[in-house]
C-alpha cells in the first residue's frame, strides 16, 4: 500500500512538473492568472456570418463567443484575425462535386477532404466579420482558402501542408512568439491552426470557452486528443488576467 503510495505521490509529482512547464502552466500552478506581455498575440479564428447562427456552415451558439472573444482582445497589445475566404465553386463544397451531400468526404490529391455548404465566398456578406466583433486595434487580417483547388482550414499551412500563407513568417518578424487562439470552429480551424502554430515553433493555447465546434463523425474529440498531443495548451478564459 504505502509503496503504491509513494509511487502514485511519485507520478503526481511528474505530472505537475510537466504541468509546470510552459508559461501558462507556471502560472497555472501559481494560482495567478495569464497577463498577455508584449511577446503574445491573440489569434481570432474566423468569426464570420457564414459560421455564425442564419450562416450556411452555423456552428452552434457560435454568436455567443463574440462578447467574450471582444473582452479577451481588449487585454492583448497584439490581435490578428483570420476569414476564410474561398472561391465561388471551391474545392471544399459538396456542390463542387457531383453526387456529393455536405458533410461528406472525398479525396483529393492532399488528402480526405470534408465537404462542405458552401461558405465564405469572396466579397459576399457571409464572408464579412461577425457585425459584432469589435477589434479596432487589430494588427492583421489573413485571408485562407482562396485558391480554388486547395482548402486551408489552419491560419499557418494550406490543406496541400507545403503552401504557408505567411502567418508564421509575420509572427517571427513581429517577435510573437506566444499564440493565444479563439473562434470558429474548435475542431477545424482553429485546431488545425494551433497545431501548425507548434510546428512552426511557436508556443500554442487554445481558450476552449472562446471557441464553438462543429463535431462531425468525432472531430472535436479528436481535435482536443491530437492538440494535447502536440503540446497545445487548453485554457479558460478565466485564466486570463484581462
Ligand atoms: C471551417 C469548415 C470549413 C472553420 C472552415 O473555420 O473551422 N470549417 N471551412
Ligand atoms: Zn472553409
Amino acid at each position: 500500500m504505502r509503496h503504491d503510495r509513494r509511487a502514485f505521490l511519485g507520478m503526481a509529482a511528474a505530472g505537475l512538473a510537466a504541468a509546470m512547464m510552459g508559461r501558462a502552466g507556471r502560472a497555472a500552478a501559481q494560482g495567478a492568472k495569464i497577463k498577455p506581455g508584449a511577446q503574445d498575440v491573440l489569434l481570432v479564428i474566423d468569426v464570420q456570418n457564414c459560421f455564425t447562427p442564419g450562416g450556411s456552415l452555423a456552428v452552434k451558439d457560435g454568436d455567443a463567443i463574440v462578447p467574450l472573444i471582444n473582452k479577451l482582445a481588449g487585454g492583448f497589445e497584439h490581435v490578428v484575425l483570420t476569414q476564410d475566404w474561398h472561391t465561388p465553386g471551391h474545392v471544399s463544397f459538396a456542390s463542387s462535386h457531383a453526387g456529393k451531400k455536405p458533410f461528406e468526404t472525398t479525396s483529393l490529391p492532399y488528402g480526405t477532404q470534408v465537404l462542405w455548404p458552401d461558405h465564405c465566398v469572396q466579397g459576399t456578406d457571409g464572408a464579412n466579420l461577425h457585425p459584432a466583433l469589435k477589434i479596432p486595434h487589430a494588427e492583421l487580417v489573413i485571408r485562407k482558402g482562396y485558391r480554388k483547388d486547395v482548402d486551408s482550414y489552419s491560419a499557418f499551412m494550406e490543406a496541400d501542408g507545403k503552401t504557408p500563407t505567411g502567418l508564421a513568417g509575420y509572427l517571427r518578424e513581429r517577435k510573437l512568439s506566444r499564440c493565444y487562439f479563439v473562434g470558429l470552429a474548435t475542431d477545424f480551424c482553429v485546431a488545425w491552426s494551433a497545431l501548425d502554430a507548434r510546428k512552426a515553433g511557436f508556443e500554442a493555447a487554445v481558450i476552449e470557452d472562446a471557441c464553438r465546434g462543429i463535431d462531425v463523425g468525432g472531430s472535436l474529440g479528436k481535435a482536443w486528443a491530437d492538440m494535447q498531443g502536440a503540446g497545445v495548451k487548453r485554457l479558460q478564459s478565466s485564466d486570463l488576467a484581462v
